[in-house]
């Protein structure tokens, strides 16, 4: 009841200042939310190639195609490849392993799995890849294939981390100042069978030393400051409602 009879008085004064503030709010915001996208999200950079490129089952050597070039500058820093080894067990068993992998050009490391350091481990989407991660070096297994013929019957098998799923290769790539950068490959083996791996697209952290999620894209800055202006003018609303009531 109190606050009835003080309100009329103090409205036009509360409401000047409240313009004043709104300004200085807004202006704030724009600043903040402008700051904020070059130090975080404006510093991925990322690449999709028209078509996934599909690394198909036995394929001899790599091809210029499969290789990728993740920083764009015309030097491939890793291809995937699958490859067969056939190994005849007996006259009646014989085994072919083919192994889908990825293998560094440069000096580039991989996330693998914890009690495995020869698989690469497929990532969800939103996992950090920074230096806290398990990281090995050389060719890294993707997935694979097992095709036993006993007795002139077949028996196909398949496993490995990004069989049957779509998952990030998390990657640590080394320049030549020994800066190191962060991203992650996109790779896809739910077509395994029928049409091998296929890698779908890249981003990387251009902030060395950075961390990355996985999947992270950068997202453009005008939908952050439009995202933060709504935000703050549905604040100044029912403010503004609650004032008048
Ligand atoms: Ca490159």
């Amino acid at each position: 009841m109190k606050g009835k009879l003080v309100m009329p008085k103090k409205l036009s004064i509360t409401r000047n200042s409240s313009y004043l503030n709104t300004l200085r709010a807004f202006s704030l915001i724009g600043v903040a939310a402008f700051f904020f996208q070059s130090a975080s999200l404006g510093q991925i950079v990322y690449t999709q190639p028209s078509d996934p490129i599909v690394v198909p089952l036995y394929d001899e050597s790599p091809i210029p195609d499969r290789r990728i070039d993740i920083l764009g500058d015309g030097n491939f820093e890793l291809f995937f490849r699958s490859g067969t080894f056939f190994s005849v067990v007996s006259p009646e068993l014989s085994i072919a392993t083919t192994s889908f992998r990825g293998e560094p050009l440069a000096s580039l490391r991989f996330v693998s799995l914890a009690d495995d350091p020869s698989n690469a481990q497929a990532l969800g989407f939103g996992d950090w890849i920074g230096p806290e991660a398990n990281w090995s070096e050389g060719s890294g297994l993707v997935m694979w294939r097992n095709l036993t013929t006993f007795e002139g019957v077949e028996n196909e098998s398949w496993g490995g981390s990004f069989f049957d799923a779509v998952g990030f290769y998390g990657f640590e790539l080394e320049l030549e100042d020994e800066d190191v950068l962060f991203g992650w490959i996109r790779l896809d083996g739910t077509d395994a069978e029928s049409v091998g791996l296929q890698v779908i697209d890249w981003a990387y952290n251009s902030v060395p030393g950075d961390s990355i999620r996985a999947g992270e894209i950068p997202e453009p800055r005008a939908v952050a400051l439009i995202a933060g202006m709504t935000g703050f003018v549905l604040v100044l609303m029912r403010r503004r409602t609650r004032r008048s009531r």
